[in-house]
């Protein structure tokens, strides 16, 4: 049905103003932080950026978006590619040799949501550990690590992933990755972080994002999520490292040219969008707040950041029941597993979206207990 709505409720990113039009509301996404559309000052960055062929290190934008991630991150170089997952395969690819095993998180994203490319392009094999809200101990990890045989790979690489996203948006203690870091130094192990969500960790902890990066040799951080840009992901790390993966991003085909359309909108989520990420997490613990009384509905994980996990097996319905139901009332949100929903608090909804949300699932949750 229509209804009247500011121009700025139907479209919140393309028209800021207050007149009233008739139109049908958009849905309130809550897929993901990905669905994040470019703000008005990114869209300008775009248009005004400087730029040069960046394979051949000419594109100022993107020398500067390098420049200023590598000074925030604490690490000597960095690397703009074009996705957190071509991030972490090129860190994958550069740490390891084929027939290396990798360490990494059961849940982990290189592990879950890859396509398996870490057995496709860097040609090792994986080998999880069980982690307790995406927490892996340091000690299930040393006992992991292989041993000098004929028989066995050797160990490649350590993977942390902060926030873990599958533990629903979980920090991972900086205390932890730093005794998983000394360990692997003992036995001179790489640790690569998937830092698609590191910022959160750093604004949900209320620190810098270098109280984690400095407790592990490569990380990548996606811009392109809670930070809103378009496009893009940064890894960063000792000078080396980076001018193969340099080379690494070139055979995957990830050598741009005239980048720095894209860089600046980067640059803009990078330098001006990382403070903004804890009103997603309050978003996400009021939409929390909101749900935990509902029989039959349960939120999983301890939210602490953007993204709330309910497990639905209480309502006698599966998660794609439950999401179906969502959509037809307006929302829209993804399956976590059989039983468990996955919601995202991001830049493009607000505390009034989450309002409206808590009373559409008190409809389904009503109408399934009828
Ligand atoms: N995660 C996406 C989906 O792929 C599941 C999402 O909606 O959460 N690391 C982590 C921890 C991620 O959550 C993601 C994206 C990536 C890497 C990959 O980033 P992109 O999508 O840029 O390749």
């Amino acid at each position: 049905m229509e209804e009247y709505f500011t121009e700025c409720e139907i479209n919140r990113n393309l028209v800021h103003c207050n007149k009233k039009v008739k139109g049908t509301r958009e849905m309130i996404d809550l897929r993901s932080d990905t669905i994040t559309k470019p703000t008005e000052e990114m869209r300008k960055a775009a248009y005004e950026a400087q730029v040069g062929d960046d394979v051949y290190g000419e594109d100022p934008t993107v020398n500067l978006l390098e420049e200023k991630a590598s000074e925030i991150l604490g690490k000597e170089s960095a690397l703009f590619v074009t996705s957190g997952t071509q991030g972490n395969q090129i860190a994958v690819l550069t740490h390891c040799r084929p027939g290396n095993e990798i360490l990494l998180e059961a849940e982990s994203h290189i592990f879950y949501y890859e396509s398996g490319a870490v057995a496709a392009l860097a040609g090792v094999q994986t080998r999880t550990i069980k982690g307790v809200n995406g927490v892996m101990s340091p000690s299930h990890i040393e006992a992991a690590i292989r041993v000098e045989d004929q028989h066995f790979p050797e160990t490649g690489l350590i993977c942390i992933e902060n926030t873990h996203n599958r533990a629903g948006g979980a920090v991972i203690p900086s205390s932890n990755m730093k005794e998983i870091y000394a360990m692997a130094q003992r036995y001179s192990i790489p640790v690569h972080v998937d830092g698609a969500r590191l910022f959160n960790a750093a604004a949900s902890a209320g620190c810098s994002i270098k109280e984690f990066t400095q407790h592990c040799d490569t990380v990548q951080i996606c811009l392109s999520k809670g930070l809103g840009a378009p496009v893009g992901s940064i890894i960063a790390g000792p000078e080396e490292f980076i001018k193969k993966a340099r080379k690494w991003r070139k055979r995957l085909g990830g050598g741009l040219r005239q980048v720095g359309i894209i860089a600046a909108p980067a640059l803009v989520a990078l330098t001006k969008m990382t403070e903004r990420l804890a009103e997603d997490h309050e978003n996400a613990n009021f939409l929390a707040e909101i749900l935990k009384n509902h029989d039959g509905l349960e939120i999983v994980n301890s939210v602490d950041t953007n993204i709330v996990v309910l497990n639905v097996s209480g309502l006698c319905m599966n998660a794609d029941e439950f999401v179906e139901r969502l959509k037809a009332k307006g929302v829209l949100a993804v399956t976590f597993g059989t039983t468990l929903v996955r919601l995202t608090t991001h830049y493009d909804v607000n505390r009034k979206d989450m309002e409206k949300v808590g009373s559409i699932i008190a409809e389904i949750v009503k109408g399934k207990r009828h």
